[in-house]
């Protein structure tokens, strides 16, 4: 058989344009080699429905071990006594835990996505805002910070089932114990996200939700660079309070509905050469380097933000706790959708995204979001990121100037030519 020359050629093409350019989407990061491989392994030939020894097919003795491993890695990772490492994605994590939780027409209050939230947190486009009454709190004007006083009066008013914290552009970390008295308040279960910071959080670089949010769901490519996929834990699991029973007439434990919410409620088969992948992400994390790794992305990321304030740039919430930062460009007279064009000329990724408060819409923008995870790993030392900092403003300033943008793209070409793509 033949190499399928079209499709490995556009393969080596991004390999490339991984390679040469600036990865500042705040959800991308590079996986090592290790996880590469187990990705592109073999596993994804088998058929595996249900629970490690509790499957639908023969021959799942060697994928029940590959899965029980990324279980345990990842409940030791995160301090968690329970989890699900089937998810495809956090969308199909988050999809889970609401119907586990939640009946059609329940209420669910999130993070407003125009602030920094999730599709899958309460937006109408999505299932989320489709299938359940949504309610949103969102940032403080002032302060830019997750206001909390909100949250606890639409809560108290709606009474929602469900209350997610987390975000997907939002650079400050969360008042975890604050949003469980307004969870117990009312009466909801807390569903914590934390696709964005979990590599963060894994090594205690940021506050743990586990003990105050009854269930947790997060991403494994982001901060944790791993592959592609979802998960959901608890540290403390519960009987479930919808009455659920087992035959023996004892309350079923959240743990049951949550594995029979992913399959067979709302998954397939799962993708065990991604639970692989996960595996060998977990393990790696696992080990002490992984948090020097995280203060590394934290520090690219204070200074980044400090640079840009420096420069008259307005970061949302004037600052970041983690690796991300959202820069309101309304001063600089340019939309999101512009910036993120310009600054792919110049071999810079960045992603366009809305800003508290926006004016315009999602396929415009005021703003775009910036990560430091992924150029972390690539080896870009905190000495570096002053330098980064003036090449995006340089092509903010001159977008409509393509010399310019070449000579940025030279730059950055010339910045990275000698830096790895795998960190392991
Ligand atoms: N696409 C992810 C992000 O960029 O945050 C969330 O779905």
């Amino acid at each position: 058989m033949g190499t399928d020359s079209v499709i490995f050629d556009l393969i080596n093409q991004e390999k490339q344009r991984q390679l040469n350019g600036l990865e500042l989407i705040a959800s991308e990061n590079f996986v090592s080699q290790n996880v590469l491989d187990a990705m592109g392994s073999i596993l994804t030939n088998k058929y595996a429905e249900g629970l490690p020894h509790k499957r639908y097919y023969g021959g799942c003795e060697i994928v029940d071990q590959i899965e029980d491993l990324a279980i345990n890695r990842v409940k030791e990772l995160f301090g968690a006594t329970w989890a699900n490492v089937q998810p495809h994605a956090g969308s199909q994590a988050n999809a889970a835990v609401m119907l586990a939780c939640l009946k059609p027409g329940d209420k669910i209050l999130g993070f407003d996505l125009s602030h920094g939230g999730h599709l899958t947190h309460g937006s109408p486009v999505n299932f989320s805002g489709k299938l359940y009454e949504n309610y949103f709190y969102g940032v403080n004007p002032e302060t830019g910070q997750v206001d909390y006083d909100q949250m606890a009066a639409v809560a108290l008013k709606e009474k929602p089932q469900l209350i997610i914290v987390g975000a997907s552009a939002y650079s400050r970390d969360w008042d975890y114990v604050r949003a469980r008295q307004i969870a117990d308040e009312c009466g909801a279960i807390i569903l914590a996200d934390i696709s964005h910071p979990a590599g963060l959080i894994a090594t205690g670089l940021l506050n743990d939700p586990l003990d105050y949010c009854h269930i947790v769901t997060t991403t494994t490519h982001k901060t944790l660079r791993g592959p592609r996929g979802g998960v959901i834990m608890m540290r403390n699991d519960f009987e479930n309070p919808f009455g659920i029973k087992l035959k023996n007439g004892n309350l079923r434990m959240m743990s049951s509905l949550l594995d029979s919410a992913v399959f067979p409620g709302s998954q397939g088969g799962p993708l065990e050469h991604v639970i692989a992948g996960k595996a060998v992400a977990f393990g790696e994390a696992l080990n002490p380097s992984f948090k020097e790794y995280g203060k590394l992305v934290i520090q690219n990321a204070q200074i980044m933000a400090q640079e840009f304030v420096n420069k008259g740039y307005k970061i949302i919430s004037g600052g970041t706790d983690n690796h991300s930062m959202l820069i309101d460009l309304r001063s600089k007279n340019i939309t999101g959708k512009d910036a993120e064009n310009a600054l792919t000329e110049a071999d810079i990724t960045v992603n366009k995204n809305m800003v508290p408060f926006d004016d315009k819409s999602p396929f415009v923008t005021s703003g775009i979001r910036i990560g430091t995870a992924a150029l972390t790993t690539r080896g870009v030392k905190a000495n570096e990121i002053p330098q980064i900092t003036d090449l995006i403003d340089q092509v903010i300033t001159k977008a409509g100037n393509p010399d310019h943008l070449e000579k940025v793209k030279n730059e950055v070409i010339n910045l990275m030519k000698d830096k790895p793509l795998f960190a392991w």
